[in-house]
């Protein structure tokens, strides 16, 4: 069934063929989106779906029925009920749907694998992305699975080690960029064009359709009911782009009543959506010196900003900014409260939960769920950072002993953090 889409310009609306390769409008360089013509679709071909994971939801991809997809087995993550974080924001109802449990640690294997499964669909020649890293890492492994060459561009000193690590050992060419991110994907897109590789950020718009199945996981994990309210980090944009789609189409299908509020949330120091909300633009002025230790999502100029803001208005959300202090105290907090281990820029959608409800945006008995992005170990080096050192001791049990006696074993309940 899902055959039956089309690629279309969300602001001019002119339309191209699935075999075309373009990622944005060759009119008016608008985004595109891929839409599907919902009445052919059966809403218990989703609801009753068998499997796990991105591809259980096939009757919701661009792909027909003998499509053989690259999977890795990403996707089915768990959400986690969190009440003690609920309780520590005054609210009753939480979850947390940790994408840091994905095969390669983050939630863009989700749209590599229908991105990649496309790539061999269209017999390109090779693969490509700019990454601030899990777009890198993912793109690789999923590059490795399918035989693919990679070509990756990072922001020279700028990208978490995992992340890199990742990237190198599975084989992409990896180059780091005398520049930023925004650089990076701008020397990117021209090469691709030039050079006829098949560009995987997330101006890609299968990456989103690949994506868009968080929203679906989320919705199945409550019964098909939804949250009133998800919150997410914003980069590049195209996440909350994508989930927001995904939410729609549930509720064009007849399986939900509604979306949630789409919130969004950027570091202080790169935080161009949120400035655009703040105006009520649907657009973004660039920031040209994007910075934040959330390295994942230092990001100036990002792409999908048009799509992350029509979700955020259109669902009745908001966009909020958080510091890089505010980022870390909240990664400790989900570490230790409630033992989920994220990196620092999935930490800011913690971060932003608990702005939000300290500044009475988020009503206490709204049901919340945040979304972290990445696993801890994409980022050791902030983590040991962050952290007490070890002890170090003698190894002799009267040393080790006296120590333990001087600690204070506090409560989980008891941890503050600022
Ligand atoms: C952990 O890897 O942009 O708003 O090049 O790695 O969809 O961009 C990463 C983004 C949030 C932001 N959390 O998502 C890249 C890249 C983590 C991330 C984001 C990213 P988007």
């Amino acid at each position: 069934m899902s055959e039956a889409y089309k690629l279309e310009c969300m602001r001019c609306g002119t339309r191209f063929s699935k075999d075309d390769i373009v990622y944005t409008c060759g009119k008016c360089d608008g985004l595109l989106d891929i839409k599907y013509d919902y009445s052919e679709m059966d809403a218990e071909r989703v609801v009753e779906a068998k499997g796990e994971g991105v591809w259980k939801y096939r009757a919701l991809l661009p792909f027909n029925e003998d499509t053989e997809p690259v999977t890795i087995g990403e996707g089915n993550t768990p959400l986690y009920r969190c009440d003690r974080l609920a309780r520590s924001v005054g609210i009753t109802n939480l979850w947390v749907k940790h994408e840091g449990l994905n095969p390669t640690g983050s939630f863009k294997d989700r749209g590599m694998t229908v991105g990649v499964t496309k790539a061999m669909e269209l017999n390109v020649k090779g693969v490509a992305c700019a990454s601030t890293g899990n777009t890198s890492a993912s793109l690789a492994i999923f590059a490795a699975r399918a035989g693919l060459p990679c070509y990756v561009l990072l922001p020279a000193g700028k990208v978490a080690l995992g992340k890199v690590a990742q990237a190198m050992m599975h084989g992409a060419k990896v180059f780091s960029l005398n520049g930023n991110f925004d650089d990076a994907l701008r020397v990117v897109r021209r090469l691709c064009d030039e050079e006829r590789l098949y560009l995987l950020n997330s101006v890609n718009p299968y990456r989103l359709e690949g994506q868009k199945t968080i929203a679906f996981e989320i919705a199945e994990q409550l019964n098909w009911e939804i949250p009133d309210r998800v919150i997410l980090p914003v980069g590049n944009a195209g996440n909350i782009s994508a989930i927001y789609k995904g939410f729609l189409e549930l509720k064009e299908l007849g399986i939900t009543n509604g979306v949630p509020m789409m919130t969004g949330i950027q570091a202080e120091g790169a935080q161009p959506v949120v400035h655009a909300f703040r105006h009520g633009r649907s657009d973004i002025i660039p920031e040209p010196h994007p910075e934040t230790i959330a390295s994942a999502i230092r990001i100036g100029n990002p792409v999908n900003a048009v799509k992350a803001l029509r979700a955020i208005y259109d669902s009745g959300g908001v966009a909020e900014s958080v510091t890089d202090d505010e980022i870390t105290d909240s990664q400790l907090l989900l570490a230790r409260l409630e033992g989920i281990g994220v990196e620092p820029a999935s930490a800011a959608s913690i971060a932003g939960l608990r702005k939000l409800c300290d500044m009475g945006v988020i009503e206490p008995d709204e049901r919340v769920v945040c979304i972290t992005t990445g696993h801890l170990l994409k980022d050791p080096e902030r983590a040991i950072a962050i952290c007490e050192p070890p002890y170090e001791v003698p190894a002799d049990v009267e040393a080790v002993r006296r120590i333990m006696h001087d600690m204070k074993g506090e409560r989980r309940e008891e941890l503050v953090y600022a």
